[in-house]
């Protein structure tokens, strides 16, 4: 029997409340886990409707406010590893699964994919989706490059989805995630990169499941959220560089079938005030930081004081910039913060102009050129 966890903040309580209900009401559930970020509104109506849930399903709905386990700041990945201990301490099943709180497109289904899976043996299950050519840029650009570049020869760059919060972990699974001190210290939302990362080191076996519907969710709070996550996944990343990872893992990719014209026609992101925000925020010292890249990528950043150009990022000064951020980049250091952000901008943007624009189809296999040739690249030497 399995734990199903959602971790959240503030969300829409009707949605929050309709998940938790899908899952206490699944065969294969024996308990619920709400993880809290704090006593708010979303918390609150958990809290009053829980009990009413729970009977109805009798399957035990728990919800308990997330601890400070990391050393980051505090966000999903305490929420996420808080789960981790409860299910070790609290319970004696023997599967976990953790789905975000927000989704509109939650059912049932997702629960019962992620058991077959386990059922076969794997250890640890991820859900796909369709996305849209515009989004998952952090997943693109950041960590599936950034796994292509640092250890090529490994599964890490062949996962997905490897940031997506559906997941299933098996028992020991959790076990030795807990025990993972690197694990446990990212608070942030780096925490989908170490899960991935450390189970993937560990040799733990992988199936990703493919959920056609696609994730519905609650849309990004603005782009200073977006630059939080941008940044946290970076660092995540940076932090282990020199880590060395094995290539045999078991892991099987579930084939995707056609995508419905609501992802393939779907925007992204405002084109216009993105293309703004290169011209922003400048400093003297953000200019003086930029001395270190190399002069394509450095003339052309400096460009964007005066108006904005982004044909020079394509994939191969992505690669120059990306190494160069590994070497140089200082976490939380705001000047650091906001030329990492500038630069990922002027790629996606970039991106969008060069082939996001040319249709769907294009795009995806783009994206997935794109790694292979950061794959090749890595391995035929720095
Ligand atoms: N417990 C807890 N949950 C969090 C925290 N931050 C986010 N969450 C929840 O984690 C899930 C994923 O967060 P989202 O903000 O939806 O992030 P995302 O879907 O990856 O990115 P968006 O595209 O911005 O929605 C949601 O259920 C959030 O409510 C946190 O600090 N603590
Ligand atoms: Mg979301």
């Amino acid at each position: 029997m399995s734990l199903v966890v959602f971790p959240f903040k503030t969300e829409d309580p009707e949605v929050v409340v309709a998940n938790l209900r899908v899952a206490a009401e699944h065969p294969s559930v024996s308990r619920v886990l709400a993880v809290g970020f704090e006593v708010e509104s979303t918390y609150q109506a958990v809290e009053s409707e829980r009990d009413d849930m729970a009977r109805a399903a009798s399957t035990p709905i728990d919800l308990v406010l997330q601890e400070r386990v990391g050393t980051k700041r505090s966000g999903k990945g305490d929420g996420m590893n808080t789960a981790l201990r409860y299910f070790l301490d609290e319970t004696d099943s023997e599967r976990i699964h953790f789905y975000d709180a927000d989704i509109t497109s939650f059912g049932s289904d997702w629960i019962s994919q992620a058991e077959r899976a386990a059922d076969l043996g794997y250890e640890v299950v991820k859900h796909f989706f369709p996305r849209s050519s515009t989004d998952a840029m952090i997943t693109w650009m950041i960590t599936r490059a950034g796994f292509a570049l640092l250890w090529p020869r490994t599964e890490l760059p062949r996962i997905e989805q490897p940031l997506g919060g559906e997941l299933l972990f098996t028992r020991p699974v959790v076990e030795a995630l807990v025990a993972d001190e690197r694990v446990q210290a990212q608070s942030d939302w780096g925490i989908d990169t170490l899960y991935t990362f450390s189970t993937v080191q560990a040799g733990f076996s992988l199936y990703e499941t493919y959920v056609s519907q696609g994730k519905a969710h609650a849309l990004y709070g603005g782009l200073t959220d977006l630059r939080t996550m941008l940044v946290e996944c970076f660092s995540a990343i940076q932090g282990l560089a020199g880590e060395v990872v094995g290539e045999n893992v078991t892991h099987q990719v579930e084939a995707a079938e056609a995508v419905p014209p609501s992802i393939t026609e779907k925007i992204g992101y405002n084109l216009e005030v993105t293309l703004g925000l290169l011209s922003q925020n400048w400093t003297e010292r953000q200019e003086h930081l930029l001395d270190g890249f190399p002069d394509p990528i450095r003339r052309g950043m400096l460009a964007n004081r005066d108006a904005a150009t982004f044909l020079f990022m394509d994939e191969e000064a992505w690669h120059l910039t990306y190494r160069r951020l590994l070497e140089s980049f200082v976490p939380g250091d705001a000047d650091w913060d906001e030329l990492l952000f500038r630069l990922w901008i002027t790629r996606v943007i970039n991106y969008t102009a060069t082939r996001a624009l040319r249709g769907y189809e294009h795009a995806q296999s783009y994206l997935a050129s794109m790694v292979d040739g950061y794959v090749h690249a890595a391995q035929s030497g720095p």
